[in-house]
């Protein structure tokens, strides 16, 4: 039959779905559901030091004819220390790794709960989220190339195990090219995830003629179809660029298609954002069943098959 299993960071994952953070992942019952469902794996909701409210709602909405969503939500969190006991009483025998999101307002943030979560010694996988665009007055680190180099250069060293960073979508091959060379002079980020929305889009209600989210005047990240081909890009981009490193796509998920697509771009797992949120954690058995049909009728064993061998005219 067919074997979607795959590994990140070393860990072995059953199947190569789970959520986009931020999905079904604020607290613990969010993260019951993600356990009870046919995920291969799950990740937390980014972390300030802070517990935070987020955003004025409205501040996430589904947008017209299924092109995606968008959102402001303001990073709404528990504060890590929800997380990191979540972590800590996590059932690891479970067979799906856990993924840590981090998202410090400062790098002063980042390093105390980098701290934390090295003393506590776990085998979950950190996360560092350079990409969140809607907290008011603060730029995305992800496209402030020296000040992510200077926040890896402390954190990396301070990690020491296997961790990840979340990135915004970049369109400029230059931006691939300087980006990935600041990747790879980290030898313990072991994979990026692309992407985190698309950030700053503007919604408006023909009708009523009003922005339809609430916070910074209607502009919210973007996801969901209308960023699929953002999205491969930025894989197949960093996959070529990171040849020691691992991709996990994230963006336009809303069939096994989509999946099937970012694996040939060269994810080694994706996750699912919008799609999940609209449709509730029942869409990692549809996904993962349409993903064998197509495998089946292209006749793929595996995902290492195919992973990454997107052709070019
Ligand atoms: O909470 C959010 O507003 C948010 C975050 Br932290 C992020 O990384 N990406 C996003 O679309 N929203």
């Amino acid at each position: 039959m067919v074997d979607l299993s795959t590994k990140v960071a070393g860990l072995s994952l059953p199947n190569l779905l789970f959520n986009a953070s931020g999905v079904c992942c604020q607290t613990e019952a969010d993260l019951k559901l993600m356990i009870e469902s046919e995920s291969g794996s799950l990740i937390t909701k980014s972390a300030t030091y802070e517990y935070r409210e987020g955003n004025p709602s409205p501040r996430y909405l589904p947008l017209p004819s299924g092109l995606g969503s968008i959102n402001s939500m303001g990073l709404p969190n528990e504060g890590y220390e929800y997380y990191l006991n979540f972590a800590k009483n996590y059932d690891y025998s479970s067979k799906k790794p856990l993924f840590i999101s981090l998202s410090g307002l400062s790098l002063a943030d980042n390093v105390k709960m980098c701290e934390a979560f090295v003393a506590a010694d776990l085998p979950c996988v950190l996360e560092v989220n350079f990409s969140c665009p809607n907290v008011p007055g603060k730029p995305q680190l992800g496209y402030d190339m020296e000040a992510m180099e200077n926040a890896l250069n402390v954190l990396a060293p301070l990690i020491k195990k296997p961790f990840g960073v979340k990135l915004p979508p970049y369109f400029d091959i230059a931006h691939f090219d300087t980006a990935a060379a600041i990747f790879n002079k980290f030898d313990n980020l072991v994979y990026v995830t692309c992407i985190n929305s698309v950030g700053n889009g503007l919604a408006i209600d023909f009708e009523t003629e009003s922005a339809l989210i609430k916070p910074k005047d209607g502009f919210g990240g973007l996801g969901g179809l209308m960023v699929l081909n953002t999205a491969l890009a930025n894989v197949n981009a960093f996959y070529r660029r990171l040849p020691t490193k691992q991709v996990i796509g994230v963006g336009g998920v809303t069939s096994g298609k989509e999946v099937f697509l970012h694996v040939l771009a060269g994810a080694s797992a994706v996750q699912i954002g919008t799609t999940l949120k609209e449709e509730g954690p029942t869409v990692f058995a549809r996904i993962n069943k349409e993903l064998t049909d197509i495998m089946i009728a292209k006749g793929y064993k595996s995902l290492d098959e195919f992973r990454g061998k997107v052709k070019t005219l």
